[in-house]
């Protein structure tokens, strides 16, 4: 498989685990799982077509780790980042590091600075322990922004922060006073 292949193959599974499984037929469990043999189907009948071997090289060598294959091998999911509203994903409640990090762009900060971060068609807002991986996020919309936001206080307010299998912190959205420009 090539890296063209690769992110063709990784945008389609995106589309049909993350954000619109019903637009090819196929069900999600409220956990996020598809039948590891619809999602071949799937691919097969789009013109995506590829092996069970593919699949599981594109799931493992993924860098993010986007996808997982349950413990049977059967089943397979994203491991966050949905908008699809069937999918209610239980997500382990976690410990942060005093500060967590969000990357977004400069025209967005007057609306985060009034509303605070809010997931927008995603499930969750997505924060991460290192810079990098911020402002990496932030880069796909333009120039990146880096927030920064005080862990500590958002947990004494109540507040909780969930991790993803696949490392990525979450929270259902962070006020503004718990949020500055790092
Ligand atoms: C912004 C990718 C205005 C927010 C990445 C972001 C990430 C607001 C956008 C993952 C706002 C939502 C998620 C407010 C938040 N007013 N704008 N009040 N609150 N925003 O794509 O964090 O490759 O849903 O700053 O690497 O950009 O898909 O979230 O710009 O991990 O696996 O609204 O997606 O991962 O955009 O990215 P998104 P995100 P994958």
């Amino acid at each position: 498989m090539n890296e063209e292949q690769r992110v063709k193959r990784s945008k389609f599974l995106a589309l049909i685990l993350r954000h619109q499984p019903e637009s090819v037929g196929l069900t999600l469990e409220k956990e996020g799982w598809a039948s590891v043999d619809a999602v071949l189907g799937v691919c097969q009948k789009k013109g995506r077509g590829m092996s069970r071997a593919e699949l599981s090289e594109l799931v493992n060598l993924c860098p993010k780790q986007r996808y997982a294959f349950d413990e049977t091998g059967q089943k397979i999911r994203a491991s966050q980042g949905h908008s699809t509203e069937g999918v209610e994903m239980t997500f382990a409640k976690a410990e942060p590091p005093e500060v967590l990090y969000h990357g977004t762009i400069e025209q967005f900060l007057p609306s985060i600075f009034e509303k605070g971060l809010i997931p927008g068609s995603r499930h969750h807002v997505h924060l991460s322990a290192d810079r990098e991986t911020a402002l990496n996020v932030g880069q796909r919309r333009g120039k990146p922004v880096l927030l920064q936001l005080d862990t500590g206080a958002m947990r004494a307010a109540g507040e909780d922060f969930y991790l993803s299998d696949n490392g990525v912190w979450l929270a259902e959205r962070v006020a503004p006073e718990f949020l500055r420009r790092a």
